[in-house]
């Protein structure tokens, strides 16, 4: 694809974002996952020209729950931006969403930079949390091509991170989903690649040169399906052993 090609398809899929709109799966042309990144960068480009600062890396479908639920059966990544932070504990206003979900993570924060290729990835960890994570999809029904969710920058828009604690034990650990109290997904760390450190060991793969620097948030991608995010509720994600994190949703009729 052309230079001019790319950049159009990130200005569509960025005017989707800032409009409420979505887009057809197929409308693009896109194919190949190259290009894909290119209009990625190119997205997430745009997001840093209206001030947006990069805080975190992120995986996708490094679980079998996701990649079922989704239709798409490899390992994405994308960047997280500080307009996507939700504090623990806060009410977040997903008015400007267009029909986000919600899905429990692990996210490690890293201490020093992990390198390319490296091989004992929990060297550079400083702490792990227990995640929220909310994707909004610029496409129609979430339905998307490989390549498509890849230039939409895997469906990014928000993401909460609970306390901080040195790293733990990551290996088989209960994740939970709870919405006002009802438990709406359960599932286990281990549904991360088997082991949430192996979705850190893909980041060091995969991310860049320079990407995963010392203070980046990376997230190991969702340890069980993605769930509906409803309004005026709340919304929690429990690690066993790890902690809690949590917010509200703003009530519908609240909405500006
Ligand atoms: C893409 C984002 C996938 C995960 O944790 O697997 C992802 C999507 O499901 O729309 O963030
Ligand atoms: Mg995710």
């Amino acid at each position: 694809m052309s230079g001019t090609r790319l950049e159009e398809c990130a200005a569509a899929l960025d005017d989707a974002a800032l409009t409420r709109t979505t887009l057809a799966s197929g409308s693009s042309g896109l194919h190949g996952t190259e290009d894909a990144y290119r209009v990625q960068e190119r997205l997430v480009a745009r997001q840093v020209e209206r001030g947006a600062r990069l805080t975190g890396f992120k995986l996708g479908f490094t679980s079998t729950a996701k990649m079922r639920q989704m239709g798409v059966h490899d390992l994405i990544h994308g960047r997280l931006t500080d307009r996507m932070r939700i504090a623990d504990g806060d009410t977040f206003d997903a008015g400007a969403l267009i029909h986000p979900r919600v899905e429990p993570e692990v996210a490690f924060l890293l201490g020093g930079p992990l390198e390319p290729g490296t091989v004992d990835p929990l060297g550079a960890v400083a702490a792990v949390a227990p995640a929220l994570e909310v994707i909004d999809s610029r496409y129609d029904g979430f339905a998307f091509s490989l390549p498509e969710v890849i230039a939409d920058n895997t469906s990014a828009a928000g993401y909460a991170v609970g306390p901080w604690r040195p790293p733990v034990e990551l290996a088989d650990r209960g994740v939970l989903l709870e919405i006002d109290g009802r438990l709406v997904e359960a599932g286990s760390t281990a549904a991360v690649l088997g082991h949430p450190l192996r979705a850190l060991a893909a980041a060091a793969r995969l991310a860049p040169r320079g990407v995963l620097a010392a203070g980046t948030v990376v997230l190991a991608g969702a340890a069980t399906a993605a769930f509906p995010l409803p309004h005026g509720v709340h919304v929690r994600a429990t690690v066993s052993g790890l902690g809690t994190v949590g917010f509200s949703t703003v009530p519908k009729e609240a909405r500006t």
